[in-house]
């Protein structure tokens, strides 16, 4: 573990493009249920029965609760190590870019700008008739938002059998393609296409770090893959990369 974070370290310090790709598991310690964890059921249902959109069709309000619950829990949430360690990397290292498969938005909280939300925000509400956003705080009056013409709002989600947005796929495949190092954070790594983005940067030779208490199908592939909490392992990594002076990396 000694040498394998000094290593990992050394990669970070020396990266010439660094990519970091996050799942639930990075906001876990911040007290967010992971998707697939214990804790990530509400009353009787999956996250995969409710995040549809035949499941909005079929009971808007019962979708608006389990978001509407899920955005009290994320703006009662901090940004934890992880996220800060996250956001220390792209203050380090110039050109790192943040692909996030979460919605909580503790990153950008954290800080971390050169972010690219692959399935949405959950405090962002997108109408399908006149395709206005709205910002929620989660503390509104109504469970379903509606538009400033009055249509039914829906969250500005990506859900399953739903295609990522066109920019965000396209920032996240640009800058896996040219990674040099590219970090696994806090994912299962079930969840396509977001789970491509690592596999293409090995593809193209970039070095792969996973951090995850769990092995997942990404772990085989890993040059260096830890068995350990987000919060953790990346604020380790990151001191002993950029604390270290210059010429040691
Ligand atoms: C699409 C928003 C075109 C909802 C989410 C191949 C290609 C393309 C699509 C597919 C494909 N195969 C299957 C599909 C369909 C589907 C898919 O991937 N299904 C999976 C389940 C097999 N993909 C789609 O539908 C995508 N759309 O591609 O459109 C299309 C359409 C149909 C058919 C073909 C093509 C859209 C996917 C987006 C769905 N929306 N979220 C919401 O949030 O309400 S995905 C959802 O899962 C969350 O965003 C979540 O982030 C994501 C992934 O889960 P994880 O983040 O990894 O969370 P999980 O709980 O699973 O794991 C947590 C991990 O953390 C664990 O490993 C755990 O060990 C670890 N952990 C725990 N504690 C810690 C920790 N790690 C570190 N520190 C800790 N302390």
């Amino acid at each position: 573990m000694e040498d394998h974070a000094n290593l990992a370290a050394r990669w970070l310090a020396g990266a010439g493009s660094i990519v970091a790709l996050t799942g639930a598991g990075v906001s876990a310690e911040s007290g967010i249920p992971t998707f697939r964890g214990e804790g990530g059921l509400w009353r009787t249902y999956r996250a995969e029965d409710l995040a549809t959109p035949s499941a909005f069709a079929r009971d808007p309000i019962l979708v608006w609760e389990w978001y509407r619950y899920r955005q009290g829990i994320c703006a009662a949430a901090a940004p934890n190590a992880a996220h800060a360690a996250l956001a220390r990397i792209e203050e380090r290292a110039p050109g790192f870019t943040l692909i996030t498969q979460n919605v909580d938005g503790l990153h950008r909280r954290a800080g971390s700008r050169n972010l690219v939300e692959v399935h949405g925000d959950i405090f962002r509400a997108r109408c399908t008739v006149c395709g206005a956003n709205r910002e929620l705080t989660g503390a509104e009056e109504e469970t379903i938002p509606a538009c400033p013409g009055g249509h039914t709002m829906r969250p500005d989600i990506v859900w399953f059998g739903e295609t990522l947005p066109e920019n965000a796929i396209a920032k996240a495949h640009r800058a896996s393609a040219s990674a040099d190092l590219f970090l696994v954070i806090g994912t299962s790594a079930i969840v396509y296409p977001a789970a491509s983005f690592p596999l293409i940067a090995k593809d193209r030779g970039a070095r792969l770090v996973e951090v995850n208490p769990e092995e997942t199908p990404l772990t085989p592939l890993a040059d260096l893959s830890f068995r350990g909490k987000a919060a953790e392992i990346l604020p380790l990594l990151v001191d002993r990369a950029f604390s270290r002076p210059v010429e040691d990396s």
